[in-house]
């Protein structure tokens, strides 16, 4: 067969998923799963060690990384909110400048005719989250119900776009798998993994939260809290009861973790297919794989489920890139990135000047992920979770800020609340962890004397970077509300 002239631009693969840690990736050494195809990713390109959301949930992420900015810039603070159009996103860019472009399976940043996707020739997404099973999906010609496996169906989708693509065609696709999101509904295909008992228990799943905030002490987001929806059967009567709490939690963390784990394996095979079609239609060696998921997630760390909270395991963001040629096999960049520095380093790799997308607020990764170095690139990031007690997690809204060392998380307690908060009143706090001497964020030591110049530092350096992001310190309930409304 004879190869393709080489392409003067490179195209996008980007694989998206919901609520996937990286810590259930084996590339970042899992100890509960094994995903061999998205390792490849990583193994043929490069790993990122310290990548960071700025706002640990789905609508905002999803903003952030299409756009480049903060929350408080795009307007999608929060699930409740959809971001602001008038900022042009990554894939609008490309789409202007000929790129093929699609977007195939979750949204999540509204469906009022306002907030459909822009910026793709052809899209289909669920409304909302959507189903596991026979999901309805809606795109430019309507809505429709379509049988299957939502994993699998939006992989389908994926390859029959790329299918219709001319063979030089430049693209920028998006698979943005619902996957492994609540209920967690895994395919029968995967009925034989990670049987219940067989699941390793993370170190911290005993973690009594003494010495945090009150706020934090009182989420709804303990194992216990999972609800029989979750686990898929009722507790049986001999765990019930107070007494009985330790050995309930790990009777459904077994049952969580056995269906989070099946649904990330269809995941993985989606993978494998999508990086079977680039070779046997020969655009390996042109395509920017991206593997990354919206944020984290706690699997049973801190004796939590779910995401929100600044701790890494929800903070961290699992980001795996290939580019055969221009990004060496085996790749490990350990420089501090967040989620609002993705759209600048596509845009930069396929030759896009930063200046198309005007707001945006990041910087491009390109040289470390061609393994060199940048003098001054940040040794800090910044984070904002803005929904307050939301009526079922009850998460604080907070914010703070996270170095190579430490990590300092404001809980400012939001009187306000969002939308059906409980009205609940916790005193403003503060948290600071030694992330060198107690990486597992154990102990609170933001009211110990011996961090009180640490802590000053850090406070400080807070201060200028939530400047720098054009972000204000929380001035009571009377500051400026960002739109909460969908
Ligand atoms: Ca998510």
């Amino acid at each position: 067969m004879t190869r393709p002239a080489a392409r003067p631009r490179p195209s996008i693969l980007f694989v998206l998923t919901d609520d996937h840690a990286a810590h259930a990736i084996s590339a970042y050494g899992s100890r509960v799963n094994s995903t061999p195809s998205i390792d490849r990713v990583g193994a043929e390109g490069a790993r990122l060690d310290a990548m960071y959301c700025t706002n640990s949930i789905c609508t905002p992420s999803r903003a952030s990384i299409l756009t480049g900015t903060y929350s408080h810039v795009n307007g999608a603070c929060s699930i409740y909110s959809q971001f602001d159009y008038r900022v042009r996103t990554f894939p609008e860019v490309l789409q202007e400048r000929g790129y093929r472009t699609a977007l195939y399976g979750k949204w999540h940043l509204g469906t009022a005719e306002k907030a459909t996707p822009r910026g793709f020739e052809d899209w289909k997404v669920f409304p909302d989250q959507g189903d596991y099973v026979d999901p309805v999906m809606y795109g430019p010609g309507g809505q429709e119900r379509i049988r299957g496996y939502a994993t699998d169906i939006i992989t389908a989708q994926a390859t029959s776009f790329l299918d219709e693509l001319g063979a030089d065609d430049p693209f920028c696709l998006l698979v943005h798998h619902k996957a492994p999101h609540r209920p967690w509904v895994p395919h029968p295909r995967h009925e034989h993994l990670y049987e219940v008992g067989t699941i390793l228990e993370p170190e911290t799943i005993g973690d009594d939260h003494e010495g945090r905030s009150d706020a934090v002490r009182q989420v709804r987001m303990t194992l216990d809290d999972l609800t029989e929806h979750d686990v898929k059967e009722p507790v049986p009567e001999e765990l019930r009861g107070e007494e009985r709490l330790r050995e309930r939690s790990a009777w459904k963390y077994q049952r969580y973790m056995r269906d989070y784990l099946r649904t990330v394996q269809a995941v993985d095979d989606s993978v494998a297919t999508l990086l079977d079609w680039l070779e046997e239609h020969d655009r390996a060696e042109d395509t920017i794989v991206v593997y990354t998921s919206d944020q984290g997630f706690f699997l049973g760390d801190h004796g939590w489920f779910d995401k929100r909270l600044m701790f890494d395991e929800s903070l961290t963001m699992p980001f795996l890139v290939r580019w055969p040629g221009q990004i060496p096999a085996g790749t490990e960049v350990e420089a501090m990135a967040t989620n609002v520095d993705i759209a600048a380093t596509l845009l930069e790799a396929c030759g896009v000047e930063p200046a198309a997308l005007p707001a945006q607020q990041g910087r491009s990764l390109l040289p470390w992920l061609r393994g060199e170095s940048v003098e001054d690139w940040p040794d800090a990031v910044y984070y904002r979770y803005w929904e307050h007690d939301e009526p079922a997690h009850h998460a604080p809204a907070h914010y703070g800020i996270r170095t190579r060392t430490h990590k300092l998380i404001h809980y400012y307690n939001d009187g306000l609340g969002s939308p059906g908060s409980s009205d609940a009143v916790w005193p403003a706090q503060w948290e600071l962890y030694d992330l060198v001497a107690d990486p597992a964020e154990l102990t609170n030591v933001a009211e110990d004397p011996a961090y009180a110049g640490i802590r000053a530092e850090l406070e400080a350096q807070l201060a200028r970077l939530q400047a720098d992001v054009g972000d204000a310190p929380y001035a009571g309930p009377d500051t400026p509300r960002l739109d909460w409304s969908v």
